[in-house]
Order: C-alpha cells, then structure tokens, then sequence
C-alpha cells in the first residue's frame, strides 16, 4: 500500500467499528474474526470481489457511454495498464479486507492478436497477480475465460454452429484451467455466456446441448491430466444475451449434469440476480441446490422489481441475505466456494470511493444475514414449526411410507377401512412471518 502510488488515497483499511461507528467507511457487522457457529464470519462468507465489475466495469450502457472516474487508467498500451491495474485491484481488495478475488481471463489481460499473443499478456498479468497474491495472502475463488464478447463466439462458444469457435474455446479455457491452478484457485466457473438460442427454427437444440457437454467433459478431463482440484461451478441464468440459455437455473442445470455424467465433477454456483430472471427467488435457488447435493458458490447481487433485466446491484437486502444465510448454513456452508460480488456500482455512482460504499454494504448486509439465520437456527423456532407442520408424517402411517413398506393397494385398504383422511391443519404462514420478523 505505497502511499505516493496510492490509488485510493485518504482511504484506510476498512475496519469494524460495530453498529455505532460514525463513519461510513467502515463494518457495522461484519467482523471477520468473530465466531458464528463455531467458525469465524470470514469463513463462512468467503467474500470475494470480481474483477470484472469492480476494476473493468465502465459504466456504459446502450444509452450511453462510460462514466467512470478511475484516476489510474492511464497507461497507453493495453498490457501496461493491465499490470498496473492489477496494483490498483489489491490495494483495493486488501484496504477492504477480503480474501478472495474472481475473474474472467479477458478482464485482467488484453486479447492479443492471435492466440499464442492473448496466453503471453495472460501470462505477463498472472506474474503480477501471483506476486500481490504472495505479498497480502489474497486468494482466487474461481477463475472463469470470457467465451461471449468476441465476435467469434457470436452464435456460442461451446454450443456454436462454427465448430472452430468451440475449438478457440476449448484453447482459451485450457490456458485459464492452467492459470486459475497456477494461482491456487479453489474453483473454476462455466457461466453460458451465448450458449443458448435466439431461435428455435435455426437451432439443433440437442447438438448444441451434446456439444455443451462434451467441452465440460474436455475440461474435468484436462483438470484431472494436470491435477487441477478445484471445484467445477456452472452457474444458471435463463436469459440474456440469448432469448433462452440452456443454463436456465439449478433444476435445469443439474438435469444436464445427470444427463451427461458430469454430476460428480460440478456444482451450482447460484446469482441472485439470475434466479429472479428465472422467476425464483434465490431461496429456492439455494434450497433446490442444497438438497441435491450441488450447493457450491454464490454470486451475489440483486435485481431491480422495476427493472426486469440483470442490473447487478449490490445487495443491501438484510430479509433477503438473511433467507440466503439460512439456507447456506442448513446446507453445511459454501467452503470451498464462497460469496462473490457479482455487482457493480450504478453509472451514476462513478467516483472511486463508491466501490468502497458498495462492497462495504453488501458485507454487512451479508454478515447480518448470516448473525439473524445462526440466531434463528439457535433457537429453534422456526425449525420446530416446520416439524409440527409435518408432524402427521412422524406417526406409524408416515413412517411406513417413508420407510418404503406401503404401496397404493395397501394405501387403499387404510383409507377404504378410515372412509376419510384426517382434517388438514393451518399453515400458519403469517405466523411463520411474524416469527422470522421478531429476529430482525
Ligand atoms: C453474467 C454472469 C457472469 C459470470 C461469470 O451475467 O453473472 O458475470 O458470473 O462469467
Ligand atoms: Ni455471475
Ligand atoms: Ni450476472
């Protein structure tokens, strides 16, 4: 953190202050060393910051051009600048203090002229990378490669038409399996991108998805050939660039990796803002996950009810965090993923000092989140509830079925002998409501 070199300069490292700390650049709850659960804040959120958003992201949108204050951007060559903004990125990621980061390949270096000259600048920024991480013990979370901004992959990468573009990609995710093991990556993630449809009338939806899963074939093959063993993530969204994505949402993805033997090797990870694309709530992305066994990462974010696309905002929801929390610590935690803002600051919000306000709310959002679900699992309540609600299934009958020794023709006979089922109870919903409302 050399003060002349400074890129945010008058900013400390972030501390926690509590719940009445004056300033606004510092924690009100989330203290990474403090223990939940038996385990310090920091390790169950694994925080990470992406490098997509946070150093590369412009502010431009289809009305307008970028709008961004980013004092340092200054450097004529491309490859110059991408190692000068690897300086700029840890100071920021250290000043917060997070411990993860996450990128796309072409976030961090320029693409070059020809393959072999894009892997070289990768190589060039990934020996800045390796050096920051050495020096502040900052780790990468996943490492993924953009296959959707370049004109070859217009039609896909994977699921194009253009057998060549699934080739180029198959190059570029190769060298970032190599670069994400090289610096001790703990996942790498497959987000579609294109890998979907405009139109059905031109489209062999069963090639494609064939195609699709041999490339995620190709690369657990290439991570096992090299001993890669982080963890493989595909990330759901069902729409946008594509009118449809084949990665619509959990239940989607993980039929595919049934489908096509890829279950063992992958997990979910799960983005606020696309589940509600999806017409979910990220809840039910987490649960449906969870008790599949397929829970792996979070990106976290959060959509606009008045805006239907994926505007990437920064989570300050504590109800929302906190279903989330309470979801992730029922499934046993998200280690080795952990919760990667997927988010950035609104065009509007175009000053350095924004990124801070930013993630600084969207870890304290998520570290509330995480206090009230480990005080709501503390007590009980809301579990004991949900056992009462069901409580006809732990009687002689329920527990038959559950143990399998019923069938219909034995059903039958009970309810012939009954002439009824026994009246249904409340579902108490508004109670539920009110209840999880007292821990807020
Ligand atoms: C885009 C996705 C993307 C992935 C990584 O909507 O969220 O940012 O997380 O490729
Ligand atoms: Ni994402
Ligand atoms: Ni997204």
């Amino acid at each position: 953190m050399a003060g002349a070199h400074e890129a945010f300069a008058g900013i400390g490292r972030i501390k926690y202050e509590g719940p009445a700390a004056k300033s606004m650049l510092a924690f009100r709850h989330y203290d990474a060393d403090a223990v939940v659960e038996g385990k310090p804040m920091k390790d169950h959120l694994r925080f990470a910051v992406s490098y997509w958003h946070a150093f590369r992201g412009t502010g431009a949108d289809p009305f307008g051009p970028g709008t961004m204050l980013r004092p340092w951007e200054n450097e004529a060559d491309p490859l110059k600048m991408a190692v000068k903004r690897v300086d700029v990125a840890f100071e920021f990621l250290e000043k917060l203090g997070v411990g993860f980061y996450c990128f796309h390949d072409r976030d961090v270096a320029p693409e070059g002229a020809t393959l072999a000259e894009s892997n070289k600048n990768l190589d060039v920024v990934v020996d800045a990378l390796e050096k920051h991480q050495q020096r502040t013990g900052i780790k990468l979370l996943w490492g993924t490669a953009n296959l959707f901004s370049s004109p070859r992959y217009v039609h896909g990468a994977a699921t194009s038409p253009n057998v060549e573009s699934f080739a180029y990609a198959a190059a570029q995710v190769k060298k970032a399996i190599e670069v994400t093991q090289r610096l001790g990556g703990a996942g790498y993630t497959f987000w579609g991108g294109r890998e979907g449809y405009q139109c059905l009338w031109n489209t062999d939806m069963k090639r494609e998805t064939d195609h699709l899963a041999k490339f995620m074939h190709m690369a657990v093959d290439y991570a096992k050939e090299i001993g890669f063993k982080g963890q493989f993530y595909f990330e759901p969204k069902p729409r946008e660039p594509m009118k449809h994505q084949y990665d619509f949402d959990a239940a989607t993805c993980i039929n595919f990796l049934r489908t096509y033997g890829l279950e063992k090797h992958v997990k979910m990870n799960l983005e606020t803002n696309h589940a509600t694309l999806a017409g979910h709530e990220i809840q039910h992305e987490l649960e449906y996950a969870g008790m599949q066994g397929f829970l792996g990462s979070v990106d976290a974010n959060t959509g606009d009810t008045l805006v239907g696309w994926d505007t990437d905002q920064f989570p300050t929801n504590v109800y929302m965090t906190t279903q989330m929390m309470y979801s992730i610590l029922k499934y046993g935690g998200l280690a080795p993923g952990g919760i990667n803002f997927d988010a950035k600051v609104r065009r509007e919000s175009f000053e350095p000092v924004d990124l801070f306000h930013a993630h600084i709310g969207g870890m304290d959002t998520f570290a509330r989140g995480l206090k009230i679900a480990a005080a709501m699992r503390a007590d009980g309540a809301i579990q004991k509830l949900v056992e009462e609600r069901y409580a006809s299934w732990s009687g002689p009958l329920g527990k038959r079925i559950e143990a399998g020794t019923e069938s219909f023709k034995s059903l039958e006979a009970e309810m012939l002998k009954k002439g009824d089922s026994a009246a249904c109870t409340s579902g108490r919903q508004e109670l539920f409501e009110n209840v999880i409302n007292t821990y807020l």
